[in-house]
């Protein structure tokens, strides 16, 4: 699993932006979106450096390796990652990644949507969650990136109630999802209906501005199977939505 920390230099004391992508194995379009940023950002340092000079960021571009690659060998729409299950008497194989947060969801190992024998029994999680961790005090925005669907989904997802700073979470969240709409006219849905990795990273490592990123398209006809000459038109209009968040994120106290 690659973490990739992109930075100017400095004390280590910048505000930071947490990005992963690829939690489950069949969204393609999130590591291919994720790494288009990354190289925009990398390679085009010199027409934008304020997006390196006044942040920090932390890229784990594929966090379910073996899911993505069985995914491409075996089974296209896998969405867990590979390890078999403890259950002896479970031929089945898996855990849903973005389950094994916390609690909740299916107890049973053939459930698409199977959170594991425990919270963060997984190495895959376990590693998110540690890398995570080492920077959260200065990290203000965790972005997981997902398909399908056009979402920009904020906490909580566990439960209907929203969090104290919601109006703030809606306002970067709305001033993003414009910037990116403006490129090609993509409509995404802001909701407040998030994903176990995100709750986790606002709500037990207290990063603000958490959210989790629903990708092209609407479906139904490609949903998952997006067609590739989207892959570099979802790159250039999610760019233009991060822009907005490393901007805030870099006037944040
Ligand atoms: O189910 C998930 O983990 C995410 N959706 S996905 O289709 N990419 O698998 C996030 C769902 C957020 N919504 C809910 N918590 N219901
Ligand atoms: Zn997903």
């Amino acid at each position: 699993m690659i973490l990739m920390k992109i930075s100017s230099g400095g004390d280590g004391t910048k505000n930071a932006i947490f990005v992963d992508a690829g939690i489950h194995a069949r969204e393609w379009i999130a590591p291919a979106t994720v790494t288009y940023i990354i190289r925009e950002l990398v390679e085009n340092y010199a027409a934008h450096p304020q997006y390196i000079d006044d942040v920090d960021w932390f890229f784990m571009p594929l966090i379910n390796p073996d899911g993505y690659e069985f995914s491409h060998t075996n089974v296209r729409l896998w969405r867990k990652n590979r390890r078999p299950n403890d259950d002896v008497n479970s031929t089945c194989i898996g855990t849903d990644l973005n389950r094994n947060f916390e609690g909740g969801s299916s107890d049973s190992p053939c459930n698409e949507m199977y959170h594991g024998p425990e919270a963060f029994s997984e190495a895959e999680s376990r590693v998110v969650r540690d890398a995570i961790w080492a920077e959260a005090n200065r990290t203000k925005s965790y972005m997981t990136v997902h398909s399908y669907g056009q979402y920009w989904l904020t906490p909580w997802g566990y439960t209907a109630e929203l969090p104290d700073d919601y109006d703030q979470m809606y306002a970067l969240a709305a001033e993003a999802v414009a910037a990116l709409t403006a490129v090609y006219g993509t409509q995404y849905e802001i909701d407040p209906n998030s994903g176990p990795s995100d709750d986790w990273a606002k709500g037990v490592a207290g990063i603000p501005y958490s959210y989790t990123i629903e990708l092209r398209d609407k479906g139904p006809v490609y949903g998952f199977l997006l067609p590739p000459d989207q892959i570099i038109p979802s790159g250039i209009e999610t760019w233009e939505a991060f822009k907005v968040i490393a901007e805030n994120v870099a006037k944040m106290p």
